[in-house]
């Protein structure tokens, strides 16, 4: 009896062992950019930031190489950052590089659009020049819904779907305004304008918004404040959309200028 449990217990543990590394890393979902993995704490997931690119509603596929690390590294920085100046984020911290422990969010299926600058589909859909600097920053808000294509929504469209509340219409304008205003200023100093952004909340199991998912070149449009040449400025997606080329050198420098950034606050 003896000797059975002693052989029984190891090759017990070992399995129980196994099917808690199983369970911990539990793939949740699978979207364009990223993998959501389940971790032993139900109220945290692990992102997992990958190098896949898509466009126009994944019409467009390709690979950036090392864009997982990158982006996981600048939208840490940045919400990092965020934190500092009062929003909340669903950021726990970085097990690896191109890994995120994030607190669990219930999605808001919005995108929330902040434009500073007239580009990409406010030019296609109301004819402003490229580069119109707007008098104040447009606050949109898109259906996330890739079988629709991601439509632009209005107030009453919102409150028609029951996608949110008057109130937190009013509290998802107030914070993307306030989240402009922090990076407009963080991205000045790394010499670089932010043009237009996309952000996503959540809510997590107290009820509490959250701002989740990322920030990074695949969710920002960034201008080069070094370059005045239309094309060679552009350090976002868009040279992935626009087959501008050079699309990892510019990935890299965002993230390097970022970093040097966050060094030189945290100093
Ligand atoms: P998509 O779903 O548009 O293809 P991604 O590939 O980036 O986008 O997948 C990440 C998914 O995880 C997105 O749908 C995003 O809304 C969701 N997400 C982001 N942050 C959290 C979070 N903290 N909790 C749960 N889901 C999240
Ligand atoms: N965006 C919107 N959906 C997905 C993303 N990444 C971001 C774009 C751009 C902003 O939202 O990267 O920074 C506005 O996009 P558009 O296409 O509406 O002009
Ligand atoms: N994120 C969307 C897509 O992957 C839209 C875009 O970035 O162009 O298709």
């Amino acid at each position: 009896m003896q000797t059975a449990g002693r052989i029984v217990k190891p090759a017990f543990c070992r399995f129980i062992a196994i099917i808690e590394t199983i369970m911990s890393r539990t793939k949740i979902y699978e979207g364009k950019a990223k993998i959501i993995y389940a971790t032993e704490d139900s109220e945290i997931v692990i992102a997992d930031f990958k190098d896949d690119a898509t466009a126009f509603n994944a019409l467009k596929r390709g690979t950036i190489g090392g864009k997982g690390k990158i982006n996981c590294q600048i939208s840490q920085v940045l919400f990092q950052y965020l934190e500092q100046c009062g929003i909340a984020t669903h950021l726990i911290d970085c097990p690896s590089l191109n890994q995120m422990r994030v607190k669990k969010v219930k999605i808001l299926p919005l995108e929330v659009v902040v434009r500073n600058i007239a580009a990409g589909s406010l030019c296609q859909q109301t004819g402003l020049p490229l580069g119109t600097v707007l008098a104040q920053p447009l606050v949109e808000f898109y259906y996330k819904n890739d079988a629709l294509g991601d439509p632009l929504l209005t107030h009453d469209r919102l409150l028609l779907l029951k996608l949110a509340t008057t109130e937190q219409i009013d509290q998802l304008q107030k914070l993307a305004k306030k989240c402009d205003r922090a990076l407009c200023e963080f991205f000045s100093n790394c010499n670089l304008t932010l043009v237009d952004f996309k952000l996503e909340f959540g809510t997590d199991n107290n009820g509490q918004l959250l701002l989740a998912d990322e920030i990074s070149p695949d969710t920002c449009r960034l201008w080069d404040n070094l370059e005045s040449d239309p094309q060679n400025r552009v350090m976002d997606k868009d040279r992935f959309r626009q087959d501008l080329g050079k699309v990892e050198n510019a990935y890299e420098q965002v993230l390097e200028r970022v970093l040097a950034q966050s060094n030189f606050r945290s100093k």
